[in-house]
């Protein structure tokens, strides 16, 4: 069988196109992630950085389904969540990197930035904190009456959180058009999820009459077929519905931490459990030279490197303005 170039690939058929695309957005995430993680040991990224090296899948199959007028809540592991939506790579590394030239001007960092022009509400290190943001955008959605939605990221941290719940409640309540999606990592912080939450997320939706679906995060053909069978319907029911994804999280909490506290026979089988790896051996099934694949790969390394170059000649924030647009005038 003669070997495709992705774009020939992505004329022969629909799903190719869709998974090529898909596998593009994921290995874009996870690049700029292994660059982050190399620039916050070197000391060139300020602050905590937590990576969502493994979860890629769930941001980059929702986004295949939304527009740059709907919106997403992200959170403290938003990094993928802020790429998938669109954010500009060039202003997203300034501002991990903390330049005058970043989407914040350098103020915001991993875990404040945020991007109205793209829908992209805002990272938030508060857990759960995205939900009532997410939910409030559902309604402004709602009374514009263009079709729009919103989308709360969250973690199964967030699962036991007050604030969820009460979303929930009112999503449903008010009828809102907010998709909570929670990337099930099966951990919080250093604890096991089980240790926090004794509930089951599909029974607390059913609760409040509210849709439910779940998803193969290592797939991330399943991860868009099942959004966007929500998000059609979203779209004319304008309900709420929940999209609960497993995946797996392969760095520490935050980077830097040896996770120590976790089963070495769990880190070692992670391998097999790589959404990235999974799609490229499903390209590579559907015939898609994998050199073509390596092309891309060489690709998104020179974008990055022009990205971070550019970070490190832009200057640092003036320390007088630290506290500008904290408050509208
Ligand atoms: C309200 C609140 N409580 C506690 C914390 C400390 N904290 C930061 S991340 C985290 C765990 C989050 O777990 P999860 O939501 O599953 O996200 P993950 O890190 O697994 O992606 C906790 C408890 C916090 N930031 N906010
Ligand atoms: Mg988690």
């Amino acid at each position: 069988m003669s070997k495709k170039s992705p774009a020939a690939a992505a004329g022969s058929a629909k799903t190719d196109d869709t998974l090529l695309a898909c596998y593009r957005a994921m290995l874009r995430i996870r690049k700029v992630e292994q660059r982050l993680s190399k620039l916050f040991a070197d000391k060139e990224v300020p602050g905590f950085i937590h990576l969502s090296i493994g979860q890629e899948s769930v941001p980059v199959a929702i986004s295949r389904h939304l527009r740059d007028s709907d919106t997403i809540a992200a959170t403290h592991r938003g990094h993928g969540q802020a790429l998938a939506k669109g954010i500009d790579l060039h202003g997203f590394v300034a501002e991990m990197m903390g330049r005058e030239s970043g989407i914040c001007r350098g103020r915001g960092g991993s875990m404040h930035i945020a991007e109205a022009k793209v829908g992209m509400l805002g990272a938030n290190g508060i857990v759960g904190g995205g939900m009532s943001i997410a939910t409030g955008s559902a309604l402004a959605h709602k009374l514009s009456g263009k079709g729009d939605i919103a989308v709360c990221y969250f973690g199964d941290g967030a699962l036991a959180e007050g604030i969820f719940h009460e979303c929930l409640n009112l999503a449903a309540l008010w009828s809102l058009p907010v998709l909570f999606a929670c990337e099930n990592n099966g951990w919080g912080e250093f604890s096991r999820t089980d240790r926090q939450f004794c509930g089951k997320l599909a029974q607390l939706a059913g609760a409040f009459d509210v849709t439910y679906r779940f998803a193969n995060g290592l797939d991330v053909a399943d991860v868009t077929q099942v959004a966007g069978e929500l998000i059609d319907v979203m779209r004319v029911d304008r309900r709420p519905a929940v999209l609960e994804c497993k995946v797996e999280r392969f760095h520490g909490h935050f980077e830097g931490d040896p996770q120590k506290y976790r089963d070495p026979a769990e880190l070692a089988a992670l391998a097999d459990k790589d959404p990235l790896a999974h799609a490229r051996l499903a390209l590579e099934r559907a015939g898609v030279d994998p050199a073509s694949l390596d092309a891309l790969d060489a690709e998104l390394t020179r974008e990055i490197e022009a990205a971070v170059d550019a970070a490190r000649a832009a200057p640092q924030p003036d320390f007088a303005s630290a506290r500008a647009d904290v408050y509208a005038h």
